[in-house]
């Protein structure tokens, strides 16, 4: 049964063709300054905040940071958790997420049940998701264990989405990691996005509008972006690229 995040995120997609989440990295801000982007990227018409990153946290920093922007912002605040450590009962919802191309039962499952039960405590509504990560893959790829899958070797991700499809899960992400170099190939994207029929999510290394629209173009439903506002904040480019996923959508 989806929830109302769920709803939120699946209905936006159907009007806007693709739609934007804006990442907060909890290590690399305050309330107060993550309050600030959280407002502005709401302004730009980001359809959710997701908060998380791949190194941990304290509880209480990721409950300051989320609290703070909750009583400011009426977007949803997603937890995009690392371990069970970024789980915060203050948030709207989680991706609850499996990382499918991990070496470690741990990332694949272990987690999960850790987490799990303090999901349900907390009533955070759960979107399951299956996390793939793929060329470099970054901080995540090392902490995730993950054997990132090439990126000339888009059939591979294609495998792996329609696992998390046939799995039940109801978005899949490909991750090029934060602060890649190169983001994840269109080739790979519309390879994934003709295999699959859940919202596809792509992420990592896209830095301005031209590669967020190539993205949605290839077939992304949801662009997620973090660098880009921790370097230059909530920028004119930020702006642009936040406009431009909304402005298009894919064949
Ligand atoms: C990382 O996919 C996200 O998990 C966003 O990546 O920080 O490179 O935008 P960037």
């Amino acid at each position: 049964m989806a929830g109302p995040v769920e709803k939120h995120l699946l209905s936006r997609i159907q009007e806007e063709g693709a739609i934007h989440l804006t990442l907060i990295d909890p290590e690399k801000v305050t309330p107060t300054s993550a309050l600030h982007l959280a407002e502005k990227a709401e302004e730009y018409k980001t359809t959710a905040i997701m908060v998380g990153g791949s190194t941990s946290v304290s509880t209480a920093h990721l409950d300051d940071i989320i609290k703070t922007m909750k009583h400011n912002i009426t977007i949803p605040i997603i937890l995009f958790p690392n371990n069970v450590s970024g789980i915060s009962k203050y948030a709207d919802a989680i991706w609850f997420m499996s990382l499918l191309n991990s070496t470690d039962p741990y990332f694949l499952v272990g987690a999960q049940i850790l987490g799990a039960p303090i999901v349900k405590r907390s009533g955070l509504e759960a979107l399951p998701l299956g996390y793939i990560i793929v060329g470099d893959g970054g901080t995540a790829r090392v902490v995730g264990r993950a054997a990132p899958i090439p990126y000339k070797k888009p059939e591979l991700a294609s495998v792996h989405a329609l696992t998390a499809q046939y799995f039940g899960m109801r978005f899949v992400y490909l991750e090029a990691g934060s602060g890649a170099s190169q983001p994840v190939p269109p080739v790979m994207i519309s390879a994934v996005k003709e295999t699959v029929n859940i919202p596809l999510i792509v992420g990592g290394g896209i830095r301005n509008a031209e590669q967020a629209k190539t993205a949605v173009v290839s077939g992304a439903d949801i662009i997620v972006t973090g660098n880009i506002t921790e370097e230059k904040g909530a920028s004119n480019e930020f702006k642009r690229l936040v406009t431009t996923v909304r402005k298009n959508t894919h064949n």
